[in-house]
């Protein structure tokens, strides 16, 4: 399964469905260059940026929910993995970021909610915080997104958070990955760091 990972005590994972942005993100917060706009469902493995000699390690871990041409039993199975991954290492992960569309993730979630489903996205909200890691929720490609009060007002209610988004400045953050607009998610990270004592890892974001 997973077990490439460094053996590192402190860790940040990068988690969401396919195609959010989530390599462009790690890309943007390491400086360097990781595969981005593969094909969906091709990244099934955890791609760690280590950051020795500093016991850190940036996870990006691989996408899941639908991919076109991905059939159901490997959808699940990554799921599976990825969540095993993170309850295994839920002590050293001090901040977990959900990355989603922030033009499409509220309707993806609309479609997805009632009768026995909840919605990925919010099934992974609500899973991080259960292992006890902070869940910060970087809602990309706000570059597309013209609406942005009412979109972010809605995926917080969609959350269970109060709006407005405002109040959770520590836990939705708005950002950008591809034009390199990620201050948001920088200052929520660094809130759970402090929050940790980490504030020597303050450098990474
Ligand atoms: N408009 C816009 N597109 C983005 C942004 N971030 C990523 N993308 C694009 O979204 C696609 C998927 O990105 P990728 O990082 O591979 O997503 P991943 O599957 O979650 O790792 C690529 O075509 C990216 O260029 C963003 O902030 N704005
Ligand atoms: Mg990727």
């Amino acid at each position: 399964m997973f077990e490439d990972r460094p053996d590192r005590d402190a860790e940040v994972v990068l988690v969401g469905r396919s195609n959010v942005g989530k390599s462009t993100l790690m890309r943007e917060v390491t400086g360097h260059k990781v595969p981005t706009g593969q094909k969906p469902g091709v990244t099934r493995k955890p791609n760690h940026y280590d950051w020795a000699p500093e016991s850190f390690v940036l996870t990006d871990l691989p996408g899941f929910g639908f991919m076109s041409g991905v059939p159901e039993d490997v959808r699940e199975r990554i799921k599976t993995d990825v969540v095993r991954y993170v309850e295994e290492h839920a002590d050293q992960i001090l901040v977990g970021v959900l990355v989603v569309d922030g033009k499409a993730a509220v309707d993806i979630i609309d479609r997805h909610s009632g009768g026995e489903e909840i919605p990925h996205d919010v099934e992974m909200f609500h899973f991080l915080e259960e292992v006890g890691i902070p869940p910060v929720v970087a809602v990309n490609k706000m570059d597309k997104v013209d609406d942005r009060d009412e979109r972010l007002d809605a995926l917080c209610d969609r959350l269970g958070l109060y709006p407005p988004w405002q109040q959770w400045r520590e836990t939705i953050a708005p950002i950008s990955a591809k034009r390199g607009n990620v201050e948001a998610l920088n200052e929520a990270a660094r809130h759970h760091l402090h929050e940790a004592g980490r504030d020597d890892l303050f450098k990474f974001f």
